[in-house]
Formats: structure tokens, sequence, C-alpha cells
């Protein structure tokens, strides 16, 4: 157990004393740093690969030793335990190397996307007070390192860009940048003992899926994740054995500690690092690495079964546990997947605001294709009530609240929005609407937050909607769901204009450009209406948009026949 003094961070909403009380006395919380657990695996196992990234092949102790090396450079560059570093790195070993070496010295990464852009990147180090932004050189056809000095030009906090990649060309660098490939090798200094973070030191930051404006951080806890990672193992059956595919953007909590990655590392097993998930690399991996556990949203799980009908390329495969969460999934398509891929389906119904729900590997067939699973703790509390609050019998839909020893009371620096995302008993209300069948498991029915999943990239409505309203001649905007057969979801805006005026998707899509928005945020159809619909007490009503984009598509596909 840690015996350093816990580092203050200002904003970070704690757990009531009781509870984390409660935790310690139960043994939820072992008051021991993330680090320390994979140290563990270090020495038991020190030439045991631990991580692959294509031709890099890395042992445990190799990648503990690189960790060490990412530490001492930021060390090196002053920074210190409780500061925030914006991580945006590809799925790479070096995320992974430097992920812990934030661990090792009590740094904190804050998990952007791949996806995030200058819009969010900016948003992230302002909130979070960064003092350093980690980005390849280059995603698809962005440069991100210029990306990442217009953010550190904006962002006072921020002091230093550290570049995955190329750093040979280029000179717009008021901000100093270093090589992430000199970071590995840095001559580490310090000892793990000196810094070694308490159990109740953060740890790092996730983003919330967002339901109101730009996302926001969630503080993970060493405590807190270690045990969401021990449960997470524990449920899907984690062992030294285990070779995980690693090909979802690794800074999502899934991948990351559900059990993923992190929980990989805690069994001693082996990951493989994948930069995409698209089945024929995939396949090709699971293959060649004779992989036994993979993560993947719906959408990817159905690519891979319509890839493996059409070519049979995973005969006799080592795939085991296939994982499949982030949206909701068809069961249709979940009684598809052992039939076709030869592996258990788990589904998983999580968020990184803590609550994690699992199938058990050993569920009946039934539970496995119409569930989203039942909590990965017995110390999980779960409600489902209606809209006064009050519980719902079993087998009636109703509104998920949660709390336990990893989910967190609130988000950091945000008290407005807590005070309507927890109730006053700290139950997180998750926007998700679920029924709870008399066996326990739940089954995700839909949600009351304002927010499209799109293919379990989650995107808030009120976002997309305040760019709209800077387009000219658009009076009323409504960003809504429309159904999609392969991402489950895909985003619509309706507007209504003012007289005379034209607007066009590309108008919106300019504008969001412009202020360098993810793509995937970026509306896919634009719905021109006279007037929004609004409900009888005058709020956008979003259902009867729903229905109406539903109606479009119809028509739509008639019309093509
Ligand atoms: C995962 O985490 P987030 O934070 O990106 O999103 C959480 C939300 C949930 O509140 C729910 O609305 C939706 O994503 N969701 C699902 C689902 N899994 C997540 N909806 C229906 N069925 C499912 N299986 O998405 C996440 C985090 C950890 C593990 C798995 C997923």
């Amino acid at each position: 157990m840690s015996t350093r003094t816990p580092v203050s961070i200002d904003g970070v909403v704690p757990w009531p004393a009781d509870d984390a009380r409660r935790y310690r006395e139960a043994g939820y919380w072992s008051g021991r740093s993330l680090g320390s657990h994979i140290v563990e695996q270090v020495e038991l196992h020190p030439d045991a690969e631990a991580l692959v990234d294509g031709s890099i092949r890395l042992t445990y102790r190799q990648l503990w030793d690189r960790s060490a090396s990412m530490g001492q450079a930021l060390l090196n560059l002053d920074v210190e335990p409780g500061d925030r570093i914006v991580l945006q790195l590809p799925n790479s070993w070096e995320f992974v190397a430097l992920t812990l070496g934030c661990f090792r010295i009590g740094a904190v990464p804050v998990m952007a996307l791949p996806a995030h852009r200058r819009h969010e990147l900016t948003h992230l180090a302002a909130l979070s007070d960064a003092v350093a932004i980690v980005v390849a050189d280059t995603d698809k056809d962005t440069d991100l390192r210029s990306t990442a000095q217009e953010v550190a030009a904006e962002v006072a906090s921020v002091r230093a860009v550290l570049v995955h990649g190329d750093l040979s060309s280029g000179e717009n660098t008021s901000t100093p940048e270093f090589s992430l490939a000199d970071a590995s090798t840095t001559i580490p200094s310090f000892s793990d003992a000196d810094y070694d973070p308490a159990g109740e030191d953060v740890a790092c930051f996730l983003l919330s899926g967002g339901t109101t404006g730009l996302p926001k951080l969630i503080v993970r806890t060493h405590d807190d994740y270690a045990y969401n990672i021990i449960r997470c193992n524990a449920i899907s059956e984690i062992t030294s054995d285990t070779v995980y595919l690693g090909a979802l953007p690794s800074s999502h909590n899934f991948p990351l500690a559900c059990p993923g990655i992190l929980g990989t590392l805690f069994a001693g097993g082996r990951t493989v690092m994948l930069p995409s998930a698209r089945p024929d690399r995939a396949f090709l991996a699971i293959d060649s690495e004779s992989v036994t556990v993979a993560t993947v949203v719906p959408a990817v799980a159905q690519s891979w079964i319509e890839y493996q009908r059409e070519h049979g390329t995973l005969t006799g495969s080592s795939l085991r546990v296939l994982q499949v969460g982030g949206s909701r999934m068809p069961d249709e398509l979940a009684a598809r997947v052992e039939p076709v891929l030869g592996a258990r389906l788990q589904q998983v119904f999580g968020m990184a605001e803590g609550l994690i729900n699992m199938t058990r590997l050993n569920d009946d067939l039934e539970v496995i294709t119409n569930t989203q699973g039942r909590p990965v703790s017995e110390a999980d509390e779960i409600a489902v009530v209606d809209e006064l609050g009050e519980p719902v019998d079993d087998g009636t839909p109703g509104a998920l609240l949660t709390r336990g020893p990893y989910t967190p009371r609130g988000y950091f620096r945000a008290p407005e929005h807590n005070s309507r995302a927890f109730t006053a008993d700290g139950w997180y209300a998750s926007g998700d609407i679920v029924i709870r069948r008399p066996d326990g498991n739940l089954v995700v029915a839909g949600r009351d937050k304002d927010m499209i999943n799109r293919g379990g990239e989650k995107i808030s409505a009120e976002e997309v909607e305040n760019f709209a309203y800077q387009v000219d001649g658009i009076e009323m905007a409504a960003a809504v769901a429309m159904p999609d057969p392969v991402l489950g979801e895909r985003l619509c805006l309706y507007v209504s204009v003012a007289a005379g005026a034209h607007v066009t998707l590309d108008d919106v899509l300019a504008v969001m450009n412009s202020a360098g928005v993810a793509r995937f945020k970026l509306p896919e159809r634009l719905v021109v209406v006279d007037a929004i619909p609004t409900t009888k007490v005058g709020k956008l009503d979003k259902k009867a948009m729903r229905e109406d984009i539903r109606t479009r598509l119809d028509a739509d596909q008639e019309g093509n026949r």
C-alpha cells in the first residue's frame, strides 16, 4: 500500500467519507496504485510478452522499462504528480508505455479520443488545465502537430507538445515540441517508491459521452479503477494465458480497462494492438497471435460476421470470447456470434462513468443473446425508476440509477451539471432506459438523454445544435438519431430557416469544420422543415422527429426499389 500523502486536485468530487471507509473495509479499495498491480507481473514473469504492436514485441520487463523512460521524460519537463496531460495517440505500444509512465509518477492522462480535433482538444486542455499535449504527427488527412500547437497557443497552461512520429519538418512550434521516440529512451533516474500514488489519487480522466455541450471529465482514482479492472478480469476470466486484441481506440474505457489492455496487464497476459478493427486485419492478427479475447462494438461485430460468412478465414480460431458493447446489440446479431465466429459472446453494457454490466461466459444462451448482463460487482447498486424517481417493478422499463465503489460521485469541475446528473444521495443517472429482468439481467430499452450513439461514438445533440445556430439563416435546430443498419444510429439535423433563406448540409459542415470539430459528430443528413415540432410544453419534440426521419428513410427505400 502506498504511504504517500494523496495529491489534491481542485474540482475533484470525492466519495463521501463513510462510503470510502466502507469500500476500504470491504477490500474493494486496496490503497494501491495501478502500477503496483502491474509491477507484480513484471516481477513474476519479466520475459513473458506483454505487448505486440506490429513488428514490435515487448516483454513485461521491456514495457516496464519504457514506461519508466516515458515517466522520466515527463519529470524532465517538470511535470509533477497531479498534473494533467492530454493524451491522444493511436493504438500503439507508446500509448501503453506513456499511460503507465503517467500512472507511475502520478501524472494524470486525459484520455482524448483519436477522432478529436482542435475544438475538443482545446476544451479538454482548458478544462483540465493540462501542462502538456501528446499527439501523433498526423492522422488521416490532419496535421495534428499543428493542431496541438494551436491548442497550446490557446490554453496558457500547456507548455509542451509531445509528438509520436515525424518531427523533422515544420517550423510552427511556438510551444516546445518533443519526440516521443526520444522520451522512450530517456534514462530513468526516479524511484517508484518516491512517487507511487496513493489509492485515492487520481489515475486518469476519462471522457463522458456527453449529453450537454462538450465532453465532461470523469475522474478515476487508482483505487476505483483498479477495482473496476479486477472485477472485469474476474467476470471475463482473464489470466496469464489470455491474448487480448486491442482494436478499438485504447482511450475508451471499454478497451482500456473493461478488462481491456490494463486488465490483461494485471493478469500477466499479452495484448496485441491494432490500429483498426477491420475484419481482414483483425482476423490475420487473431490467427497469427492466437488471440483469445477481443472487444468490439456491435457495428464491428456485424462486419466480422459478414466477413467470416464470405471468406471463412477463422476456421479453428483461437478466439474464445468476443466482448460486444458501447451501443445496443440487436438480439438477432447477438444470436449469430457464436455460430459464425465460434467465440462465446459477452455483452457489455458499461459507461466511462463507472458501472459495468456483463453477461457471464457460462450464462444460458438466452441470457447472452437477449440481455446486456448484470453488474460485475456485488457492491454495484442499481435502481430502475420512473419519472418521479420511484422504483419500478422488474420487467417494467425505467431510468437506470447506479452507485458503487467504481462509479464516481461527480464530474470534474462541473457543479451545475453534477446537480442534475447525480441525485442528492449520490446516485448517477446514466440516462439509459432499462428493463431489469427477474434474473437480475438488464436489457437496454432506450434512453432519456439527448445523445446520438453512432456505432458506440457518443454525440451530444446540444453540441451539434449549438453549431447549427451559427449558420446564417437557421432559426431553430434539432439533432436527432436516424436509424442505420450498420452503425445503429447516425446524426440527422432538423432545421427551420428564416423566410427566403436557403441552407444546405454543406453550410452546417462548413461551420463545424472551421471550428475543428471531430468528424464523427458531423450531421449526415439535413432536413429543412417549416417548423420544428415541439411538445405541449414547448420543448423540441425529438420523438416526433425520430419518427419522421424513419418514415422518410422508408420512403427513400421505396423510391429506390
Ligand atoms: C461505453 O462507455 P461510454 O461512456 O462511451 O458510453 C456509455 C453509454 C451508456 O450509458 C449507454 O447509453 C451506452 O453507452 N451503452 C450501451 C451499451 N454499452 C454502452 N447501450 C446499449 N447496450 C450496450 N451494451 O460505451 C462502455 C464503457 C465500458 C464498457 C462498455 C461500454
